[in-house]
């Protein structure tokens, strides 16, 4: 990933790398096949996720240390079903009404009690460590992050997420990050060279490469 982002060769990668890289492979189409294609398209909604979980210290850069982690979890989720357990284990702390559903409400209550960040944590640690974590998080905090995961995984819109729900979204994170992964692992010679072609054709054209990034190509299909 380092490898194939980190443009200015400083051995950190910024999200704008990330989002220019990713841009320029869906740019440089036709892609060898429909499942790049895809899984580019897979990428560019989960790297945002990935990037924040990663960025351990928080400076907005991700460095080769921290990006260990993406391929730990990668054996990880590719060896063992954690995510089911990781989801069971949530529900636990958090539905304390019992009704198989989690809403806002339900979510923040919970989280504002004395302890129960420390028992997520506790449970990510063994199950999935997510290295933000590591340091600790306020229930502020957390729930800010939260929030959009919330509506993402309420897919039928009724202010609560389900069980069902739940494995859903985990489901398909796992298929996601495995996905990416499986890309950088397969492709990085050639995504490097596709890349490299398509900054320098859009700097030779004098394009705005940052503002173009931060739109998230959003010309782009
Ligand atoms: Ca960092
Ligand atoms: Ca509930
Ligand atoms: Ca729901």
């Amino acid at each position: 990933m380092l490898d194939v982002c980190d443009h200015d060769k400083n051995f950190g990668l910024t999200l704008y790398e990330v989002n220019i890289t990713l841009m320029a492979i869906a740019k440089s189409m036709p892609l060898p096949s429909p499942e790049l294609k895809d899984i580019v398209r897979q990428a560019r909604s989960v790297t945002p996720t990935i990037f924040r979980i990663v960025d351990e210290d928080n400076d907005e850069e991700v460095t080769g240390k921290e990006l260990l982690w993406v391929s730990e979890m990668y054996d990880l989720l590719k060896e063992k079903p954690v995510l089911k357990g990781l989801s069971n284990a949530l529900f636990t702390v958090l539905d304390t009404d019992a009704d198989d559903g989690l809403s806002a409400e339900e979510i923040r209550a919970a989280i504002q009690t004395d302890g129960v960040v420390e028992k997520l944590i506790a449970i990510f640690d063994e199950r999935f460590p997510i290295p933000v974590l590591k340091h600790g998080i306020s229930p502020e905090v957390l729930l800010d992050n939260l929030q959009p995961a919330f509506v993402a995984m309420d897919v039928n819109e009724d202010g609560k997420i389900e069980r069902k729900e739940s494995l859903k979204a985990a489901l398909s994170f796992k298929k996601q990050f495995l996905g990416v992964a499986n890309l950088l692992k397969n492709s990085a010679m050639m995504l490097k060279i596709v890349v490299g072609a398509y900054l320098e054709k859009e700097a030779a054209a004098g394009t705005d490469l940052h503002s173009l990034a931060a739109s998230g190509g959003s010309a782009v299909e």
